[in-house]
């Protein structure tokens, strides 16, 4: 089985940004450089033979290059509980077509629609129980925001749970139009 997903690796400049921004919040596990991406859709556990039809449907896809940015730290919480930071993304339409068209593609190789909403995120920092509420965090956190950065493709991820957190390869790269 393998454990996959879709996301857009960001340009180093960017993950530089990221990384910077990194480090000020009490039991904060942050990314690493290799862990950063945007996903696109969560795909979640395959045999092989599907993961090679998500192959197939990925490359199939047309779609423009386009262009987004940063936009400011907000956060997961559960039960008023912080779960992770991340990284808002501004404009959200591209990446909503374009889920939206990967969602399709992938459901021809057999895999059920995302019940999910999406929404495009950088996780930054996966926390500790009993970190707090986001907000409070985010008093203690600056802004970010940053120029417009372009997309020119797409990846399908392998994620490899350890003990230390998840490794992330890509499997493969598609570029856009
Ligand atoms: P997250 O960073 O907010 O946890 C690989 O796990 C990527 O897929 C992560 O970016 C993760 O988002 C995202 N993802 C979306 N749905 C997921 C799910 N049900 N389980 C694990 N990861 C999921």
């Amino acid at each position: 089985m393998h454990r996959l997903f879709v996301a857009i690796r960001p340009p180093r400049h960017i993950r530089e940004q990221l990384l910077a921004t990194m480090g000020g919040v009490r039991g904060a596990r942050w990314q690493t450089d290799d862990q950063l991406h945007l996903t696109l859709r969560f795909i979640g556990e395959v045999e092989s033979h599907v993961g090679d039809d998500i192959h197939a449907a990925l490359g199939a896809i047309h779609h423009p290059r386009f262009e987004i940015a940063l936009d400011g730290i907000s956060g997961f919480e559960r039960r008023g509980q912080a779960e992770t930071l991340w990284a808002g993304i501004t404009p959200q339409e591209p990446l909503k077509t374009l889920h939206n068209k990967i969602d399709q593609a992938i459901a021809r190789a057999g895999v059920a629609p995302d019940q999910r909403a999406y929404l495009p995120h950088i996780t930054l920092a996966r926390l500790k129980r009993g970190s707090g509420s986001i907000s409070a965090l985010l008093e203690r956190s600056g802004g970010l925001t940053s120029a417009p950065f372009a997309v020119g493709s797409f990846c399908l991820y392998e994620s490899h749970l350890t003990p230390e957190g998840a490794v992330y390869s890509i499997v493969e790269r598609y570029d856009l139009d």
